[in-house]
């Protein structure tokens, strides 16, 4: 890998219900930290990393744009979708209605983005629901405990979307499928860097090329001796 920037630079969406944690999701990625009152997004955010997939010896930039979860923005963050290969479509683990909306975000990203695109489902916010009674298979639970813990904790909430749920219904629209948490930083790369394997084997298949895809983009190998080290950059966008 050496003397080389980047292999290929990969455009991401992360959609999903307002205050489900995409802007965390992103900067759990990108800045390692976990910001307990983030301003909700207006429009879109970009955030952007290198990550490195030693089994392909390859380094990756993921361009990530993340997107408003209210609906008055929905117009606006919809036209980011176009070119994207790789999606996070979250939902909140303690949200019922944020997994039942997941459907029409996918809706959207169905008919807005490059068909090939690699969705991966995201149900985040795991830490809330850490020490839980299981949950039936749609979602209620069997007693009437309290929803807090000691008070010097900070508040759980009860899973209302069942792991068993969401991944079955992953599997019946295709998409990959990984349960989170922005504030701990469970599986947060991992998300990334399961979607980013999926676009690399679609790329060898031919499903994504430069011509096709303005969403995967390969790089010349460079000598000037630039960082193979995560790099960090975000921004706000509008
Ligand atoms: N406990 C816990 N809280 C989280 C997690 N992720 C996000 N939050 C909290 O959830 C709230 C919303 O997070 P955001 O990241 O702003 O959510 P968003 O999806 O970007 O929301 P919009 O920008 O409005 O669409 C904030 O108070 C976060 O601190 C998580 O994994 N665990
Ligand atoms: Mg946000």
């Amino acid at each position: 890998m050496s003397g080389v920037a980047w292999h290929y630079v990969l455009k991401f969406i992360i959609t999903g219900d307002a205050a489900v944690g995409k802007s965390s999701l992103l900067v759990r990625l990108t800045d390692r930290r976990f910001l307990a009152n983030p301003d909700p997004t207006l429009g879109v955010e970009f955030g952007s990393k290198l990550i490195t997939i030693p089994e392909e010896n390859k380094v990756v930039k993921l361009q990530c744009w993340d997107t408003a979860g209210t609906e008055s923005f929905r117009s606006i963050t919809r036209s980011y979708y176009r070119g994207a290969a790789g999606c996070l479509l979250v939902y909140d683990v303690t949200s019922r209605q944020s997994f039942v909306s997941a459907r029409s975000w996918l809706q959207d990203v169905r008919e807005h983005a490059d068909p090939h695109l690699t969705c991966i489902l995201v149900g985040n916010k795991v830490d809330l629901c850490s020490d839980e009674e299981p949950v039936g298979p749609t979602g209620e639970t069997t007693s009437s405990a309290p929803l807090v813990d000691a008070p010097s904790q900070p508040r759980k909430r009860k899973r209302e979307v069942s792991t068993e749920e969401a991944e079955i219904w992953a599997q019946e629209e295709g998409l990959l499928f990984v349960e989170t948490s922005a504030k701990s930083g469970h599986n947060v790369e991992v998300a990334f860097e399961r979607a980013t394997r999926d676009i690399l084997e679609k790329v060898r298949k031919g499903e994504f090329d430069e011509d096709r895809s303005p969403g995967v983009k390969l790089s010349q190998p460079r000598n000037d001796g630039l960082a193979l080290e995560a790099s960090v950059q975000t921004s706000r966008c509008c």
